[in-house]
């Protein structure tokens, strides 16, 4: 089994740990906090990023952590990272796990009593606390007994419930509360920040911030906390409050006056890093940054701002958008007024991938709206093309000559169809584990353009996985590779291939690879658009839509290829269609 991100994040802060009572010196300690909050909110695993070499990319993992990973990753036994680890009793670390247990009271605790198993720590801890042992320990007192039992009480409570939202199902949740607030005319203006506001794939809370008069700001808090959704108010403030709601879910809302919010709006979109990155700049030319605004070191004038646009200009920063503020490059590339014109919803012009109910006996599920319906939505979209992309016909189920004539039958049907959006009978057409499409070749005849992916037998060697992809590729009718890595969030890994081979193959035959924006799957992930691109490769974004509604999802693949710096440019389906029609036939 190899390490998960959680696995490291833990590695890590034990190792902060360890460095804290052994009196190791704070700039460590602070640089291994550091990167395991990075890698807490890294979207790949990192082991993935290891093994393809590019552990250099992951922002805020600086070389020595860098190097150490690499050898425990090697081979963990004996490595630097775990005889940092062993240096401290293992129950002190679980212990740690508990919000609002440091290290120091920790260890104490297991000291002290002498508890030396891991599995039964928190049982351990809570009994003696029963027993008002914990209070008779020199230097801990009633309150602090009571703390440690309201943090081991916490952990446990939220323990099965830590998973991340996927980004469509947290934008939901958003637009419904922002719905319920603005049925105050106090509230004049509302938004998500925090991960949110910068689409990142997975969303831990929810984070709002309400431009409101300070004399209304009492009745807009109790509104807030009397949502009908709250199951529990965390934190009730004058301008500040946190609600949890069904799912266990946390939503925080800040209210700020309108001459603040772009100060605001700057300080809670994050990430951190970045914001870390963008207070050492502005340090070093004499500012400190706040929620409040800029304060001028010097003299301690304070400047606020309305809008963020113009906190950045006032730090001579070109505005970033939201989407790449992960503190990597963005703030460098923005004084050099060298920032990515990242893609944007309106540029979509078509899309490739969806499911119609025209039976061809597919091999997976069929859709649920009719091709005309269909086309209908695309022409409502403003679309100029739509592929008409079914699972293929079943091969346990039809012989050969049965699925050709269903494809004709197919490409018939989309012919007929009265529409302005120029429609294109295509498939998504599953790989086999031996890399050969599951089609008869003479069916390809019938089709404008070919979706291939994977949908069984994911788990396979890298070596092998690799050349069945490329084989799947090497058929000349395939121009794109559907939703490539195969992951579920928080269901199924991405599958191992050597990414730069199939990227190379793709670029080289003129097959697009494809962002699925079909919300578990959000597929390319965005580290490999972004290195997808930096390749030279070409993207199509799809919503893999089995009904007409559902084509409406295509905003959150865009939302994947900004954080992947990708341009219109890189994008095949924001060009017009004889750009398209001249890639389709292989240009
Ligand atoms: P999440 O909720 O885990 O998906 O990720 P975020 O990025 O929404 O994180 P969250 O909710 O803890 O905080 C929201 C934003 O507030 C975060 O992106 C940056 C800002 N922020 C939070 N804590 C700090 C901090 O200690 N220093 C600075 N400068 N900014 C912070
Ligand atoms: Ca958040
Ligand atoms: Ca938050
Ligand atoms: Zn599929």
């Amino acid at each position: 089994m190899h390490p998960t991100n959680k696995d490291i994040v833990i590695l890590l802060k034990s190792v902060a740990a360890a460095y804290t009572l052994t009196g190791v010196n704070q700039f460590r300690i602070i640089a291994y906090q550091k990167a395991a909050d990075a890698v807490e909110h890294l979207t790949q695993e990192i082991y993935d990023v290891w093994q393809n070499g590019h552990l250099d990319e992951i922002p805020g993992l600086g070389p020595i952590i860098r190097q150490h990973l690499d050898e425990y990753f090697t081979n963990p036994v004996g490595s630097y990272l775990e005889k940092q680890t062993q240096k401290i009793p293992a129950p002190v670390y679980k212990l740690m796990q508990s919000p609002g247990i440091g290290p120091k009271r920790a260890f104490r605790i297991v000291q002290e009593f002498k508890l030396d198993n891991p599995k039964t720590i928190f049982e351990d801890v809570k009994s003696l606390a029963a027993k008002n042992k914990i209070v008779e320990l020199e230097g801990f007192g009633e309150k602090s007994q009571k703390e440690i039992l309201k943090a081991i009480n916490l952990y446990e409570e939220r323990g099965q419930k830590e998973e991340r939202m996927v980004l469509p199902v947290a934008g939901q949740m958003a637009e419904d509360i922002i719905m319920y607030m603005k049925q105050l005319p106090e509230v004049s203006e509302i938004q998500p920040l925090g991960s949110l506001r910068r689409k990142a794939p997975t969303i831990g809370d929810i984070d709002l911030v309400a431009v409101v008069e300070q004399r209304n700001a009492e009745k807009v808090i109790n509104h807030f906390t009397a949502y009908s959704r709250a199951i529990s108010v965390q934190g009730k403030g004058d301008v500040k409050a946190s609600i949890m709601v069904t799912g266990g879910k946390r939503i925080d809302l800040d209210i700020i006056p309108r001459k603040r919010y772009g100060s605001m709006l700057q300080y809670f979109t994050g990430n951190k890093l970045h914001n870390i990155k963008l207070r050492e700049y502005a340090l070093r030319k004499g500012y400190s940054l706040n929620e409040f605004g800029i304060k001028e070191v010097k003299t301690g004038k304070m400047h606020t701002f309305e809008t963020e646009e113009a906190f950045y200009e006032f730090l001579h920063v070109d505005w970033i958008p939201p989407e790449i503020r992960e503190g990597g490059e963005e703030i460098k590339l923005a004084l050099q007024h060298a920032l990515p014109n990242l893609v944007e919803p309106k540029d979509m012009k078509g899309e490739f991938h969806v499911h119609s109910d025209f039976d061809i006996v597919p091999s997976h599920d069929i859709g649920m709206d009719s091709i005309e319906k269909m086309a209908k939505k695309a022409e409502e979209l403003g679309y100029i093309y739509l592929a008409l992309s079914e699972h293929n016909p079943a091969m346990s189920r039809v012989d050969e000559s049965q699925a050709v004539d269903l494809i004709r039958r197919k490409a018939e049907a989309v012919a007929k169809i009265k529409t302005p959006v120029k429609l294109l009978n295509s498939l998504e057409i599953d790989i086999q584990p031996n890399g050969d499409l599951a089609l008869a070749e003479d069916a390809f005849k019938y089709l404008d353009i070919a979706i291939v992916s994977i949908h069984s037998s994911f788990k396979m060697s890298r070596d092998d996985m690799t050349k069945r992809i490329l084989k799947a590729l090497a058929h000349p009718g395939v121009k794109i590779l559907g939703h490539p890595t195969g992951r579920q969030i928080g269901k199924r890994e991405e599958i191992e291939a050597d990414w730069q081979t199939v990227f190379d193959f793709a670029k080289k035959h003129h097959i697009a690879l494809e962002i699925n924006a079909w919300h578990e799957r959000l597929d390319l992930p965005e580290g490999l658009v972004r290195r997808a691109i930096q390749n030279g490769n070409k993207l199509v974004i799809n919503t893999d839509a089995h009904a007409a509604s559902q084509m409406d999802g295509l905003l959150y693949g865009v939302y994947v290829a900004r954080r992947g710096w990708a341009e219109k440019s890189d994008i095949i389906n924001t060009q017009p269609l004889d750009r398209v029609m001249s890639w389709i036939k292989g240009k």
